[in-house]
């Protein structure tokens, strides 16, 4: 009985989620970014040693995100996430000029694995408070994003401290995912199997 309920629930309520990974070199504020949207809170962080995941809800959207440590050594280990991916979140310190040539290098490495060939790309540039921020029209062209063609791409000025553009940014990715398969998850099942 508790079997045949669970397979009901399952097929008449699959929840649907789609999957982000948060990438960007240390610093960036994925962390912040991530808490700022699931809780709504800035959150004081650490540098992130492996990752976090947590979920989002937006417009009845489930999203499963993952916030990866951007350390030059937790770099190598980004690709252990992709699978599943719907979209690559890359947080960019808008601030930090130095090492914009770096994050395009990591960016157009990861558009070449093949597990993102589906993913479409947000990118985030972040601390639009900080005084000699680069825009996002500068990011744009230091990262060179109009040669990335295989993937649906668009960049977002925020700032994580205030939320300032980040739903802007998410609400992108929700119009440009909700055409591909969902991750299907059963919800919490409270029935005992027979
Ligand atoms: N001024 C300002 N500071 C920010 C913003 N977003 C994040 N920060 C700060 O930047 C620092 C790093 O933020 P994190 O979110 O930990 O950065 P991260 O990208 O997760 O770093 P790793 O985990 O090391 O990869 C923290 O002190 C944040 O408070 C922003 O929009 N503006
Ligand atoms: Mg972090």
């Amino acid at each position: 009985m508790g079997v045949l309920f669970s397979r009901l629930w399952f097929t008449l309520f699959p929840a649907k989620e789609y999957k982000i990974v948060v990438v960007g070199l240390d610093n960036a504020g994925k962390t912040t970014t991530l808490y700022k949207l699931h809780l709504g809170e800035v959150v004081v962080t650490q540098p992130t040693i492996g990752s976090n995941v947590e979920e989002v809800i937006y417009k009845n959207i489930r999203f499963e995100v993952w916030d990866l440590g951007g350390q030059d050594s937790l770099r190598p280990s980004w690709a252990t996430y992709y699978r599943g991916t719907h979209a690559v979140l890359l947080v960019v310190d808008s601030t930090d000029r130095a090492r914009i040539a770096l994050v395009k290098d990591e960016l157009f490495r990861l558009l070449q694995h093949d597990e993102l060939q589906q993913a479409v790309v947000l990118v985030f540039a972040n601390k639009q408070d900080l005084k000699g921020a680069m825009t996002a029209a500068e990011i744009s062209d230091a990262l060179s994003l109009h040669n990335i063609k295989n993937h649906d791409w668009h960049i977002q000025a925020c700032c994580a401290l205030t939320g300032e553009g980040l739903y802007d940014g998410l609400n992108w990715v929700a119009q440009h995912v909700s055409g591909c398969p969902p991750l299907l998850k059963a919800l919490t099942l409270c029935c005992a199997h027979s």
